[in-house]
């Protein structure tokens, strides 16, 4: 069925902004047909159903191109436990951790585990997404992280939103497999990663290459599996210390490299070079309470593309809304609101390698927000606000 927004401040994010005042946008079933300004309307399109906008800003419906929204249990008590003072290895030794939400996701079903992913999209949802990435990483074995999958694979099957899944099941290294890592990229995280890919249920192969985690040669040994599969790829890359892994990804053609505070200017060249987007992730930056920036101005210079995203996980980034996001990343990395919405439209769709959505124009996808709102830096500016007044998913209105 067709729709015209009608009287909207259209955000079109096709160059800077593409603010068009007044503006129409037709959807079509799940594309959008037509935009542009009212008075400019063919006559075809005036007697469609109509929802006015009543001057309400109207961007592209909001991409979050990196999450972990399933997972076992929360990690509220260790929260609690540090700020009383426990020290990280108390932590640990009490059973917190990646590990604690490890153990918890093991144990879950695959209901209950879809439960609370649910719980959490919807969230996300309320804040305007319109598309989530989602990531596996908590199982650690073929079975669990097949487990995961299936569960991200279902959330868009019960909600208005499309899913994207990253297999990462290089995200941690299990305490069975703690003194070899390598015996666990060959044993686990390369046969879950063949597994998945049979059963259709990944877009993406993601790892994270870190002190704490893998290492850059053991990285490259999954993505050169996943590359030979034909699967595209991104990197927790330069979270905590500098390891090259985004030189590394960037050379191997990624689609994106995630978090970044650390990278080098090798790394930002090699990025540029590639096409590959910056991920910038303020929530786990402000959870984990780091220091070090993202090289905001160096990208900029380099015109590597910037997206913005939740990381929504229990550990490091329990945030679950995009516009909350948006303004970490500038107040805290000094982005401005241009480059804030840029990254969770245009620039998280291309870190996704999705060309069918980010902007408002003829062929895309009618996923949109309506926001209660007029300018676009208002999305950046509020802090903890949700100003979504309606979105629309596949060309339907949320009821
Ligand atoms: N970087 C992070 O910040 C999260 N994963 C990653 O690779 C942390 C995940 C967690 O603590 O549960
Ligand atoms: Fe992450």
């Amino acid at each position: 069925m067709a729709i015209l927004l009608s009287h909207a401040t259209a955000a079109t994010m096709t160059k800077g902004y593409g603010l068009i005042d007044d503006a129409a946008v037709v959807c079509d079933g799940a594309q959008i047909l037509w935009v542009g300004q009212m008075y400019e309307l063919p006559q075809t399109y005036r007697s469609l159903p109509e929802q006015d906008c009543q001057g309400r800003l109207v961007t592209p419906g909001l991409i979050d191109c990196h999450s972990h929204i399933v997972f076992g249990g929360h990690r509220a008590a260790e929260f609690e436990m540090r700020l009383n003072g426990a020290s990280y290895e108390e932590v640990a030794r009490a059973g917190g951790g990646i590990l604690s939400t490890v153990t918890a996701t093991r144990a879950a079903s695959e209901a209950d585990l879809l439960a609370s992913a649910l719980a959490r999209a919807d969230l996300m949802i309320a804040a305007g997404a319109t598309t989530i990435e989602v990531k596996s990483g908590y199982g650690l074995t073929v079975l669990d992280e097949l487990k995961m999958l299936r569960v991200a694979r279902q959330i868009g099957e019960h909600r208005p939103v499309q899913v994207q899944t990253t297999h990462l099941a290089a995200h941690a290294i299990p305490p069975e497999y703690k003194e070899n890592p390598d015996a666990y990229i060959d044993q686990v995280a390369i046969p879950s990663l063949h597994a998945a890919y049979a059963e259709e249920l990944i877009d993406t192969v993601d790892a994270f290459c870190e002190g704490i985690a893998f290492s850059p040669a053991q990285v490259q040994r999954l993505f050169d599996v996943a590359r030979a599969m034909g699967l595209q790829i991104k990197l927790h890359a330069e979270q905590l210390s500098d390891l090259k892994g985004a030189v590394l990804a960037a050379n191997m053609g990624a689609l994106s490299c995630d978090h970044v505070e650390y990278i080098g200017p090798d790394g930002v060249e090699a990025m540029a070079r590639a096409g590959s987007v910056a991920v910038i992730l303020p929530g786990a930056f402000y959870t984990l309470r780091e220091t070090q920036m993202p090289p905001i101005a160096a990208f900029r210079a380099a015109g590597v593309p910037m997206a913005v995203a939740t990381d929504f996980n229990p550990g490091s980034s329990p945030v679950a809304s995009l516009p909350l996001a948006m303004n970490m990343a500038c107040t805290l990395f000094r982005m401005t609101p241009l480059e804030a919405l840029q990254g969770t439209t245009t620039h998280a769709a291309r870190a996704l390698g999705l060309t069918d959505r980010g902007q408002i124009a003829p062929g895309l996808r009618a996923d949109l927000c309506i926001w209660d709102a007029t300018h676009p830096a208002e999305l950046s500016y509020r802090i903890g606000a949700t100003p979504l007044h309606a979105r629309i998913f596949g060309g339907q209105i949320d009821a």
